[in-house]
């Protein structure tokens, strides 16, 4: 492949950066443009993308932002924990592999949300504008919810559907050969705060079982402690499921 191009790679998630760094391999992307890759400065454990041979970046650094316009052709985030500022996504091309089938559920931990209000889940891959998971759409896969499935059963079907789409699109991105469709509607976003109220149980609470079950298996993820309620002294009483087909 001709035509040396200059990419920035900023993630925070080692699993999905070694996966794009060996299809870049596979896809012969890495003999013929520079790559370089970065993990966000608020990452508090990036040994794991130090190891991957990536270093500290602050997005929202002005002098980046300034120095950033003229020496990327293209940005890819990939999982990345800040959010791109307006003057950057408005100066370069950038792109973004998102966890959730955009517009339902964007913004934070979108599998979590999806189990509990049924909106449509998957992968996203979108050109990022000002607003978070929002640009127009270049593709996207989405993925099925068991009734028995937890937030991290479906959030690893979601990755295996983001790791599709890379391998898939990486070629027509890089060549800046793909097009966009507009996302449906606005749809909806939820916040880091929306999930911290959903993870403290009003154990008065009244709705049907479902519900209940619903709420419980999306605050279930492996060992994170998300899901609590309060005992008699005020100490928090953490809450998790398991479910068994
Ligand atoms: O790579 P990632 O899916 O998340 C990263 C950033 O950390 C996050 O800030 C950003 N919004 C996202 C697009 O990219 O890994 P993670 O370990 O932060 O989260 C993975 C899943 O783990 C998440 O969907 C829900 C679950 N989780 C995570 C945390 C930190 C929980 O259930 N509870 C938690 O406290």
């Amino acid at each position: 492949m001709s035509d040396n191009k200059k990419i920035l790679v900023v993630s925070d998630n080692s699993s999905l950066v070694s996966f794009f760094q060996n299809e870049c391999l596979i896809q012969e992307v890495s003999e013929s443009h520079s790559i370089e890759y970065r993990y966000s400065t608020v990452n508090e454990k990036p040994q794991e993308m130090i190891q991957l041979g990536a270093t500290s970046l602050d997005v929202k650094d002005l002098r980046f932002i300034t120095l950033a316009k003229n020496k990327y052709d293209l940005i890819v985030s990939i999982h990345c924990k800040q959010i791109f500022p307006a003057d950057l996504v408005s100066s370069v091309t950038c792109i973004n592999v998102h966890p959730g089938l955009n517009p339902y559920n964007r913004g934070w931990y979108p599998q979590v949300f999806s189990i509990i209000n049924g909106k449509p889940i998957g992968a996203t891959i979108h050109l990022m504008d000002e607003e978070v998971d929002h640009g127009g759409i270049i593709d996207q896969l989405k993925v099925d919810i068991r009734l028995s499935d937890t937030s991290l059963d479906v959030y690893e079907k979601v990755v295996e559907a983001e790791k599709l789409l890379i391998r898939k699109n990486l070629l027509r991105i890089i060549k800046g050969e793909f097009s966009v469709a507009a996302p449906e509607s606005e749809g909806n976003y939820n916040s880091i705060g929306d999930f911290k109220s959903l993870c403290k149980l009003n154990i008065n609470a009244k709705a049907t079982l479902k519900d209940h079950i619903d709420l419980l298996r999306a605050l279930t993820h492996g060992e994170f402690k998300n899901a609590y309620f309060l005992d008699e002294h005020g100490s928090k009483i953490y809450i998790r499921v398991t479910l068994e087909e």
